[in-house]
């Protein structure tokens, strides 16, 4: 154990998410460093714990997710340059025990921002990615998801990416996070490998239960279509 948050404090000030491939153990971490002094004397439980949850995945992996409340981000910057503007967007599928939305309300994007039990809000449709940081995010509060729900789907997607002739080979530093909504603690990140081409919707992660437990699974699984073949599939 000691060892290991050694290694930790040692990578504290920097950010590691590729090495990750080559150093799993630096994985264990994905720092906040404005949320960890070292040249403090004080290294208290939350701060201990914090240190420890917070956790990069990689493409498949799978993790306990026990924050009750939180919030998706979804980030990504685009080869804007060329052609069109990009406008890619986050939506949630709400799925039950048949993988299917319970009704047409418990798919959540950009036009149907808060799902019917309230547990899942869009909180708005980016038009541009441009910045740093979440271009667009999801709050989701599982104590209110209906019974029904036993799995939650994230999706991203280009807008009219056919007539606009883009896909997810011109995107790049793509990332899922979770970030705890009781501390603004970041607990789980997934930066998605830039293997993608003709892709034109992604399926960046989900969050489903298993025997009474949240989890979420970084799952990075691309295709060529958009939201209509999301509501194909789970409808
Ligand atoms: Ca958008």
């Amino acid at each position: 154990m000691l060892p290991i948050f050694i290694l930790l404090i040692f990578y504290g000030t920097t950010t590691v998410p590729h090495s990750c491939r080559h150093f799993p153990l630096i994985c264990l971490a994905s720092l906040q460093k404005t949320k960890f002094a070292l040249h403090s004397p004080f290294y208290n439980i939350n701060t201990l714990l914090y240190v420890i949850m917070a956790i990069s995945l990689l493409k498949g992996q799978r993790e306990d997710l026990n924050a009750p409340k939180f919030t998706i981000g979804l980030g990504w910057d685009t080869n804007s340059s060329a052609g069109a503007a990009f406008d890619l967007d986050a939506s949630v599928f709400l799925l039950n025990d048949d993988r299917k939305i319970p009704a047409d309300e418990f798919f959540v994007f950009y036009n149907n921002l808060v799902s019917p039990d309230e547990a899942v809000e869009h909180t708005g449709d980016n038009l541009t990615g441009e910045g740093d940081g979440d271009d667009e995010q999801i709050r989701v509060d599982l104590s209110k998801i209906d019974p029904r729900v036993k799995e939650v789907v994230i999706v991203v997607t280009i807008h009219q990416a056919e007539s606009r002739r883009q896909n997810f080979g011109q995107v790049r530093n793509s990332f899922v996070r979770i970030v705890d909504a009781a501390n603004d603690n970041e607990i789980l990140k997934y930066e998605l490998d830039e293997d993608f081409s003709i892709e034109t919707a992604v399926e960046f992660g989900r969050i489903y239960l298993r025997n009474g437990q949240w989890r979420f699974e970084a799952v990075g699984a691309g295709m060529k279509g958009g939201l209509q073949e999301y509501l194909d599939k789970y409808n």
